[in-house]
This record gives C-alpha cells, sequence and structure tokens, in this order.
C-alpha cells in the first residue's frame, strides 16, 4: 500500500499527546474538486490528514479523542457498489478500522449527527476554524450554546465572566502536527531518497537529449515522462523549465519558448514519490560558448551553494545557512561590477534582493515547501538530524528590471542551482549530490 507502517501512523498519532491531554481533535482530509461538469480533479489527500492516517479518499474527517487515552475514529465515504462500478472501490467503514486501524468508523453523511455528541464531552475542541463548513457550524454551535450558559442569555448576565468564562476553548492543531512533520523518520528520509532518485533520473535523461532545437515544452514532457514511468503518479509541484529571461520568473510554468537563442536553461523540477516530494534545480548549459561573465555569474551561484551546504550541521538555522550563501553572492556581485557600495551596505540596505529576491531555504517533506515552523515563539529553530530542507541559492538579471549593467551582457539570464538537504549527528548529506550539473 505504501513505505509508511501501520505502526508509524500509529506513533504519530500518539505523538499528538505531546500537545494535547484532554480534549477532542478534529481533523479533515482534502475534498474532490469539479475539473469540468462531472470530472474531478485527480485527487491528492491534505498532507497533514495523509500524515496521521494514512487514508487516501476524499471527504474523511478524522476524530481523535484524548481522555487522555486515545480514541481513534473515521468518518469516510461507505464502501457502494455503484461507485465500485463507475469509479472504484473504497475501503468504506469496514476498511477504515480493518486496514487503517480505527477503533469506529461512521459515514460521513452522520458527521452532523455523531460530532456534536463527541464535541459535547470536551472542553478543548482542537480544530482549525475555516477548514471545513460543516465541522466549522457544528463547532461553533456548541461553543454559543456553552458560551451562553456561562454568561447569560435573555437579560440576565454574567459580565464578569464574560472575560474568563472557563468555558469552552478552540485551539488551532495544525501548528503541533508542524512541529511533529519536521523531524524525518528512517523510513522518511528513505522515501525522500526514493523520490531524489526519480527526479535523478529525469534530469540525466535531460541531460543526455537536451539541445537549441528543443522547446521548454519538450524538455518538460521527457522530463515527466520519466517521473511517471519510475513510479511517480505527480510532480511534488508544477515543473519549471525556463530558457533564458523566463528563469528570472521564480514559479515560470508556461514551459512554451523555444531554447533557441538561450544560453542556461533552468529546470527546476521534483517528482513526489508515496507523497513524499523532491525538489531539485540545476541550470543547463545550452552552449558551449556562453559569455564569460555569465559563466562568472553561474560560478558564484555555485560557490555560494557549496559554501552555504557545507555550514548545514546541528544547533545551526536556516538563516544561518542563508547568511552563508550572501556571503559569497554579494562579493560576488560586486565583481560582475553591479555594485559600488560596500558589503555591508548591499547587506544591511538589501540591495542584493534585486538579483536575489529569495530565501535560500524551505523545509522539504510531504509538501514541497514543507509546513513545519522556521521559528517558534519568536526564536528560529535550531537544525537537528532528521530534518530535511532545500539549499538553493540564484542570481537573476531579468530584461524587466532597471539595474545598472555596465554592458548588458547579464541581462536576460536566471540561475539557481538547489540540492536537498539532511541533517545528520556530525553535520550532514547531500541527498542530491550525485544530481547532474
Ligand atoms: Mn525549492
Amino acid at each position: 500500500m505504501n513505505n509508511i507502517s501501520t505502526d508509524e501512523f500509529i506513533t504519530r498519532r500518539e505523538n499528538l499527546s505531546n500537545y494535547i491531554n484532554d480534549g477532542i481533535f478534529i481533523l479533515p482530509g482534502n475534498t474532490s474538486f469539479v475539473r469540468n461538469h462531472d470530472v474531478n480533479f485527480d485527487f491528492r489527500q491534505n498532507s497533514d490528514f495523509w500524515y496521521l492516517t494514512g487514508f487516501n479518499e476524499p471527504n474523511s474527517v478524522m476524530v481523535i479523542l484524548f481522555k487522555p487515552e486515545i480514541e481513534y475514529y473515521l468518518f469516510v465515504e461507505p464502501y457502494d457498489v455503484h461507485h465500485h462500478i463507475w469509479e472504484g472501490y473504497r475501503a468504506g467503514i469496514e476498511g477504515a478500522k480493518n486496514d487503517f486501524k480505527a477503533d469506529n468508523a461512521f459515514p460521513i453523511s452522520e458527521l452532523e449527527k455523531i460530532l456534536p455528541e463527541m464535541i459535547s464531552e470536551f472542553n478543548n475542541i482542537y480544530y482549525r476554524v475555516g477548514s471545513d463548513k460543516r465541522i466549522d457550524s457544528i463547532v461553533s454551535s456548541f461553543y454559543s450554546t456553552q458560551l451562553r450558559q456561562v454568561t447569560g442569555k435573555r437579560g440576565n448576565y454574567n459580565i464578569n465572566k464574560n472575560q474568563n468564562n472557563g468555558s469552552v476553548s478552540i485551539i488551532d492543531p495544525v501548528p503541533f502536527i508542524s512541529e511533529l512533520r519536521m523531524i524525518k523518520s528512517e523510513n522518511e528520509i528513505k522515501l525522500i531518497d526514493d523520490a531524489i532518485d526519480v527526479t535523478k533520473k529525469g534530469f540525466e535523461h535531460i541531460n543526455t537529449i537536451l539541445n537549441q532545437n528543443m522547446t521548454e515544452y519538450d524538455v518538460q514532457v521527457e522530463l515527466e515522462y520519466i517521473f511517471r514511468k519510475n513510479g511517480s503518479r505527480f510532480n511534488a509541484y508544477p515543473s519549471i523549465v525556463a530558457g533564458g529571461d523566463n528563469a528570472c520568473v521564480l514559479h515560470y510554468i508556461d514551459n512554451n519558448r523555444s531554447l533557441s537563442d538561450a544560453d542556461f536553461l533552468l529546470i527546476d523540477a521534483g517528482a513526489e514519490l508515496d507523497y513524499y516530494a523532491s525538489d531539485i534545480t540545476r541550470t543547463f548549459r545550452l552552449n558551449s560558448n556562453i559569455d564569460s561573465l555569465r559563466m562568472e555569474a553561474y560560478n558564484i551561484v555555485k560557490e555560494a551553494q557549496k559554501n552555504a551546504i557545507s555550514a548545514v550541521k546541528p544547533g545551526q538555522t536556516l538563516k544561518d545557512i542563508h547568511m552563508k550563501a550572501l556571503d559569497v553572492l554579494i562579493p560576488g556581485l560586486k565583481s560582475l561590477k553591479l555594485f559600488d557600495h560596500s558589503i555591508d551596505e548591499i547587506l544591511s540596505d538589501n540591495l542584493y534582493t534585486e538579483f536575489y529576491m529569495h530565501g535560500t531555504s524551505h523545509w522539504l517533506g510531504l509538501d514541497v515547501h514543507d509546513s513545519s515552523p522556521y521559528s517558534i515563539n519568536k526564536s528560529e529553530i535550531e537544525l537537528k538530524p532528521g530534518m530535511i530542507f532545500t539549499v538553493e541559492p540564484g542570481l537573476y538579471f531579468s530584461a524587466r528590471s532597471q539595474y545598472s549593467d555596465f554592458n548588458k551582457s547579464l541581462t536576460g539570464t536566471g540561475i539557481r542551482i538547489e540540492d536537498d538537504i539532511l541533517v545528520t549527528e556530525n553535520g550532514n548529506r547531500n541527498m542530491s549530490e550525485d544530481i547532474v550539473y
């Protein structure tokens, strides 16, 4: 079914007890979305929901009661022969209990009947308000009923209790799940290694066939063909295949231009495998005769990436890693004669953001930009073994920009190099190091 064991899903649910002692936890999965008329978009489960359930069907809701011992319930679409004939199998109530280890399971159509009874036993409701209209309505009607019992109604009010009513609390549990997702298990690391391996096969294929007679689209389909062929049903995100100035659009996805007059092709793409993402960028040279200033810019980015990765070890923060990239990029911009200012001025006045306008790193996991926090209570997250993130410095010299490129030879060039880095006990492992340059 998947490479995360039933036991690991149980452990993840139990880990919520670090945050929740007494209360009801409610998390809706993703619903199916209409693409047009009676056709839906490909379904992809909500990552938090997947992380805790491993349940891959739309329109489901998980509920855990912490008493504090755990009772785990799933609301699901029931098995239905008509649905089986037209669309396929569903686990249904029995499958949710037997295969997904729910203590009990109910048809999703009974949510409005059963959930209010479950909620009524608790004062702490762990639910992100706004994530599901039906649950919003159940939670808010319970909340307002409880509140009115404490503060009074119909002209008989307890005004003092209105501020500190000792009544029901609604608490957002998503930050807890995000923190749990920050440290990857052995199995998760293996899955991300496998996803990176699929991406590597795609990039290597492109490296052997790439030429200036291709279009960005030609490259995209060849790349994604290799992803699909190697077991990745979805990309982790839409592939960015950007020649020339298009590489200065950070999330460029039009992918429709000819490469005939481009020097570089920036490919930022990643296969998703069994729900886990990879995220790799390479800037390929399309001809062997590229202007030396452009090549100098390329080498600055490469050097910045090397410098940043070599600093990755437990105790550092992603801000520290970003600074290590800037330590190379800013002098590099000066050597390209783009600034007369001092390095301190370029940094403190953020002048470099004309050419480097994004961060150096983001977490990687079930989401390409994994949802884990960058700071907790205003203090930066310190790196620990098992964390995975990208290191992706770049330089962008867009034709739309007003910068003073003294001979315009950099204009229309975007360069980024990105690898996926695992923090280890003593330093780091570059998980994608062997992907072609
Ligand atoms: Mn990235």
